[in-house]
């Protein structure tokens, strides 16, 4: 099941095609087959990002064990070089092109240096193209990845990209890529490309010049593509089938703070619904556990793909990969919790999360992975005249068959008022409500010709940590908002929440009965001036 959407990492590939002809190399993927540790090899190349390190460490143990020497490179050794050095004889810090075919004559002279790094990012032109043909092509869903960038023009604080690749954003020259992909078997292709429409003017000549080919494609991409029609139909038409979207989060709060704003959270479901009109199928990337998240957060996220129709939902739990930005605030903060790499996996809590407590991050992250492939989240995301029935029918069987691995998971208790408590009201009586307005609560006049707001919003954020429920109102208040507030209020104060801290600073206006009912329950007070928090809901229960 897994094959089916498992595709092959080009790194050893890569690697494999910078190595001199006359040097016989094999690829052990452990992904797929067991390592021969037995095997007669001079040399040993091991990979890896973070969450393998463990494992790689293992494996270089037990080759050097037996006298022969270990190279080491890839995201986690280019991040932590010293540490990878205390288990390999050597270790390439990033890019391996400008150093490789130099440690393979060092290792020959029997004087392997303990670290090699290239003094600048290697130039796109004239890579060699990987070599495919030391794979097993039937242990994947394809071998037919090609890398078309290096790197990303973003710098998401979470992400190692940019770590890994500096501020750089480096394209190869267009026929090289389009010769590479001319010669490859099938009519499918994954453009492994951290981020393939980062240069808007490259993207659109590459997707021209695909067109003609008339292959299917694969690939990632940020938001940003969507909002170019041009270039998001280019892309259908050079035979785009589907994008992983690092759609992230759905609070503009989080997103600022990991500095990814670029993704606009109101234009979520509009760029969703640009894909899915070209025909492009959606995987997207969700973070659980981000500063500004609270319990809510996964039964809000997975209704959010059910009702765009997201065809294959990922969830991420936050993981501060060495070398980003985001390690260096939790580790500043003190809120690693260990830096056992195995465990930077994606899916187990690493670090202390804000507004929730680890437990219930990793219960709500496993609900949400098991949850959003049950039949029943799969049927409301797949069935739908417009899109590949077949292909989202069995990729979805496929990550079926992994988030059944997760271990138990719980929709956390809260989960249901919150989504109660960050929703929008209808308001019914808004003529009311100007003429009201500064008569009894003089900051928030309305200024004449301004309108009131039609509805009433709550967006509330709970800390598990203090047992306290923070609710911004924003828009107008009238008699039905006002009731409708203290009734859900009233639910809210029955569960385990302990305090609740209301903030009317945003209500525009209100009308009298919203007022005298909201007085008389002891809702409404004034602070220095501003109006806004009931604290505990003294009359709530009247
Ligand atoms: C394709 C890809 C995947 C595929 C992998 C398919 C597979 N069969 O493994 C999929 C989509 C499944 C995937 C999943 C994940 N991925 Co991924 N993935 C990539 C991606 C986009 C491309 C990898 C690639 O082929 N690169 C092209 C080759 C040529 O580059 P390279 O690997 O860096 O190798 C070069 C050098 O590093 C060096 N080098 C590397 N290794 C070695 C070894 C030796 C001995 C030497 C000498 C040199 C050397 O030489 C190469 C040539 O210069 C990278 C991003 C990137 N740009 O690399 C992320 C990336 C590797 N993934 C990443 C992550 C976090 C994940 C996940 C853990 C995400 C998650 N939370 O679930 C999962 C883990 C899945 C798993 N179980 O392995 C991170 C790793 C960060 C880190 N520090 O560990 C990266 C860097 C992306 C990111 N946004 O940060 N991924
Ligand atoms: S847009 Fe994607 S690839 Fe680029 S920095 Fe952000 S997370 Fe990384």
């Amino acid at each position: 099941m897994i094959k089916n959407i498992w595709f092959a990492r080009l790194t050893l590939t890569a690697l494999a095609a910078l190595t001199p002809p006359e040097i016989e190399v094999k690829i052990t993927d452990e992904n797929i087959e067991p390592i021969d540790f037995e095997e007669d090899v001079d040399l040993v190349g091991v990979t890896g990002m973070v969450m393998h390190a463990p494992r790689a460490y293992e494996i270089a143990q037990r080759f050097r064990q037996r006298g022969i020497p270990v190279v080491m490179g890839g995201p986690h050794a280019s991040s932590l070089p010293l540490e990878a050095k205390e288990y390999a004889d050597a270790v390439v810090i990033g890019e391996a092109e400008n150093v490789w075919q130099g440690l393979i004559e060092d290792y020959k002279k029997g004087c392997l240096k303990p670290f090699y790094k290239q003094d600048a990012f290697c130039s796109m032109e004239r890579l060699p193209f990987p070599r495919r043909d030391l794979l097993r092509k039937d242990a994947y869903m394809t071998v037919n990845c090609v890398q078309t960038t290096r790197g990303c023009p973003h710098q998401c604080d979470f992400c190692h990209v940019t770590h890994f690749f500096g501020k750089t954003y480096r394209c190869r020259p267009v026929e090289e890529v389009i010769e590479e992909v001319k010669r490859l078997d099938g009519e499918f292709v994954v453009f492994i490309d951290d981020n393939i429409a980062g240069n808007r003017h490259y993207a659109k000549e590459l997707f021209t010049q695909l067109k003609p080919l008339k292959k299917k494609w694969a690939s990632q991409a940020s938001m940003t593509l969507t909002r170019d029609p041009e270039l998001l139909k280019l892309a259908a038409e050079s035979g785009c089938v589907s994008l992983f979207i690092g759609v992230e989060s759905l609070s503009s709060e989080n997103l600022k703070e990991v500095n990814k704003s670029f993704n606009r959270v109101s234009q979520f479901e509009e760029a969703m619904k640009a894909l899915h009109d070209h025909d492009i199928m959606i995987l997207s990337g969700f973070i659980f556990g981000l500063d500004h998240d609270d319990e809510g957060v996964f039964e809000r996220t997975l209704r959010f793909c059910e009702r765009n129709r997201i065809e294959l939902p990922t969830f991420f739990i936050l993981t501060p990969l060495p070398g980003t930005a985001l390690f260096q605030r939790m580790e500043a903060e003190g809120r690693l919790l260990h830096k056992d790499w195995g465990q930077y996996n994606g899916a187990t809590v690493v670090f202390k999360p804000k507004l929730m407590t680890e437990e219930t991050l990793q219960r709500g992250f496993n609900w949400a992975c098991k949850e959003g492939y049950s039949w029943n989240s799969i049927f409301k995301r797949v069935f739908h005249p417009q899109q590949r029935f077949f292909t989202r029918v069995v990729s979805n069987i496929a990550y079926r068959s992994i988030a059944q691995r997760t271990p138990e998971g719980y929709l956390p208790s809260l989960s249901r008022i919150l989504q109660k408590m960050n929703d929008t009201i209808p308001l019914q009586n808004t003529r009311d409500l100007i003429q009201q307005v500064g008569e009894k609560i003089t900051e928030k006049k309305l200024l004449i010709g301004q309108k009131a707001a039609d509805t009433l919003k709550l967006y509330s954020i709970y800390n598990e940590r203090l047992k306290t429920l923070f609710v911004r109102l924003e828009g107008s208040m009238d008699r039905e908002g006002a009731k409708e507030l203290v009734k859900r209020l009233r639910g809210v104060l029955d569960v385990k929440i302990q305090k609740v801290i209301l903030d009317f600073k945003d209500v525009g206006a209100f009308s009298s009965e919203a007022i005298a009912l909201l007085s008389r329950k002891g809702l409404l007070q004034t602070e220095e001036g501003r109006l806004w928090i009931a604290v505990n809901l003294p009359g709530i229960h009247d």
